[in-house]
C-alpha cells in the first residue's frame, strides 16, 4: 500500500466519523478519534482542537483530550496555561502523569491555580509545584458575599476571575457553552457556585438561561462580561466574513444581550456593579486587528455610555482594558489551532489571567462610593499595541 492510499483511507476514515458526528453531536468518543486522526495523520491541527475540546466537554475525564490540549498549548508557547491543562489531566487521569510530562509541563515557578490540584506526587523525584504568592485581597467594604456572574467562566481570565471570587467567599455563577466543563468547575470551587450554560450570541438562550436561576441566585450584584474572542489576523481586505460575525455577535452582541437582562433589576434595587473586560485594542487600534479591535473600542464606548445611563441609579460601571495576557485560550482560538502562529508569549514575560483578576477584583471591592472608570494595564516588558520587549523573559 502506498502513503497515497494511506492518506486517501485515513481522509475516508475522517469523512465517516465527520458524518456520523452530524448524526450524533455529542458523541465525545467520535470526536476524540476524529481528533486523533485530524492530530497525527492528517496534519489538520485546527480542526484536531476543536474535536479535543469538545471531547473534553463532553467527557471531563478523558485525560488524553487534556493532555493533548496541553500539548496544543505548550507548542502555542504559553507555558501557563499548559500546565494547568496538565494538571487538570492527572486530575481527571492519573495514568496521564509521567515523569516525562512532567518535565515537559511542570516548571520550578510554578503558579498552581486552587482548582487544578494534582495528588501530591507518588515519587520523591517528582518536583511538587509551590503556591505562587499574592497578597490576600481585600473583602469588599461593608457589602457582604457579592453574587457575581461571569461571562466566560470556562477558561482564562474568566476563570480566574470566577476563582478569586469563589476563594474569597462569594458566590459565583459561572456562565459559559461547555456544561460539563462548568460543573467540573462549580464542583472544585470552595466557595458557593452555580453553573449556567448559555451562549452569549443567542439571545434568546441568554434570557431562558437568566431567567431559570433559583430564586436565590437571581439578584446579580456584580455582572463581569467577559466572554470574547479575537478570530483571524488577516489585512482587513482579505478578512474572513465568518471571523467578523462571529467576534461582533460574540464580543459587542453578546455582552448587549447580557447586559440587558441584568441591568433592569439592577436599576430597581438600586444595587449593582457592571465590569466589561475590554482590551488594550480598544485603546489603540494595530495592523490587521482591525474588526476585533473595533468590538474593543465598541465594548469601550459602551461601558462610558453605560456608565452615563446608570449613575443616577447608583449603578457602577467599570472596565479592564489588558494588553496581552497568557493563561488563556486567546492566541489559539485567534489562529484557529495553529499553535505556531499562536506563539506570541514565547518571548516575553506577558500578563497572567490571575494579574487581570486582581484588577477586576480590586474594582469591585472599592467601597461604595468609589467608582473606577477603566485599568488599561500592560505587562511591563509592553508599552503599546506594537511596543513589546521581546528580548526574553
Ligand atoms: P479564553 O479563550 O481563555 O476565554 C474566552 C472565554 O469566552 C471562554 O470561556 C469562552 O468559552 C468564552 N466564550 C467565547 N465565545 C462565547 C460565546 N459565544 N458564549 C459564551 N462564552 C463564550 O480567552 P481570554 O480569557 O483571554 O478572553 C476573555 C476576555 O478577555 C475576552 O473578552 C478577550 O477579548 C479579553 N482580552 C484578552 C486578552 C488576552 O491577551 N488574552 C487581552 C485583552 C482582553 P468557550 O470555551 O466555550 O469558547
Ligand atoms: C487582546 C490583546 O493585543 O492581542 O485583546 O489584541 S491584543
Amino acid at each position: 500500500m502506498t502513503s497515497d492510499h494511506l492518506t486517501d483511507y485515513k481522509e475516508t476514515a475522517a469523512f465517516y466519523l465527520d458524518e456520523a458526528l452530524k448524526a450524533d453531536p455529542d458523541n465525545a468518543d467520535l470526536h476524540f478519534r476524529l481528533a486523533l486522526l485530524q492530530r497525527d495523520h492528517l496534519n489538520q491541527p485546527g480542526k484536531a482542537l476543536q474535536h479535543f475540546r469538545d471531547t473534553a466537554a463532553l467527557q471531563p475525564d478523558n485525560g488524553r483530550a487534556w493532555l493533548a490540549l496541553a500539548q496544543f498549548t505548550l507548542e502555542a508557547g504559553d507555558q501557563g496555561q499548559a500546565e494547568a491543562l496538565y494538571r487538570h489531566a492527572c486530575e481527571v487521569d492519573g495514568t496521564q502523569r509521567t515523569a516525562e510530562n512532567d518535565t515537559l509541563f511542570l516548571r520550578v515557578e510554578a503558579t498552581q491555580p486552587d482548582d487544578v490540584r494534582v495528588e501530591t506526587p507518588a515519587r520523591e523525584e517528582q518536583p511538587a509545584p509551590r503556591q505562587e504568592a499574592r497578597t490576600a485581597p481585600a473583602t469588599p467594604s461593608g457589602t457582604g458575599p457579592l453574587t457575581v456572574l461571569v461571562t466566560g467562566a470556562t477558561s482564562g481570565i474568566g476563570r480566574a476571575t470566577a476563582e478569586l471570587f469563589a476563594r474569597n467567599g462569594h458566590r459565583v455563577i459561572l456562565a459559559g457553552r461547555q456544561e460539563d466543563l462548568l460543573r467540573q468547575i462549580e464542583s472544585s470551587f470552595q466557595g458557593e457556585a452555580h453553573a449556567l450554560v448559555f451562549d452569549v450570541r443567542r439571545q434568546a438562550a441568554v434570557e431562558e438561561a437568566l431567567r431559570s436561576l433559583p430564586e436565590a441566585w437571581q439578584e446579580i450584584d456584580l455582572l463581569i462580561n467577559n466572554a470574547g474572542l479575537a478570530k483571524g489576523f488577516d489585512p482587513i481586505h482579505e478578512g474572513n466574513l465568518e471571523h467578523w460575525e462571529t467576534m461582533i455577535d460574540t464580543n459587542v452582541k453578546g455582552l448587549l444581550y447580557v447586559t440587558r437582562c441584568i441591568a433592569p433589576g439592577m436599576v430597581k434595587r438600586r444595587k449593582g456593579h457592571i465590569i466589561n473586560i475590554g482590551s488594550s485594542a480598544g485603546k489603540e487600534v494595530y495592523p490587521n486587528g482591525n474588526v476585533y479591535c473595533a468590538t474593543k473600542f465598541a465594548v469601550d464606548a459602551l461601558t462610558r455610555a453605560m456608565r452615563l445611563d446608570l449613575y443616577r441609579h447608583n449603578i457602577r460601571v467599570s472596565q479592564v482594558s489588558p494588553g496581552h495576557v497568557e493563561e488563556t485560550g486567546f492566541a489559539l482560538t485567534r489562529f484557529d489551532g495553529d499553535t505556531e502562529k499562536a506563539q506570541i508569549y514565547g518571548d516575553f514575560q506577558p500578563l497572567k489571567a490571575a494579574d487581570v483578576a486582581e484588577a477586576v477584583y480590586f474594582i469591585a471591592t472599592r467601597p461604595a462610593h468609589v467608582n473606577i472608570q477603566d485599568i488599561w494595564m500592560f505587562a511591563t516588558q509592553q508599552a503599546s499595541a506594537t511596543l513589546i520587549d521581546r528580548s526574553g523573559r
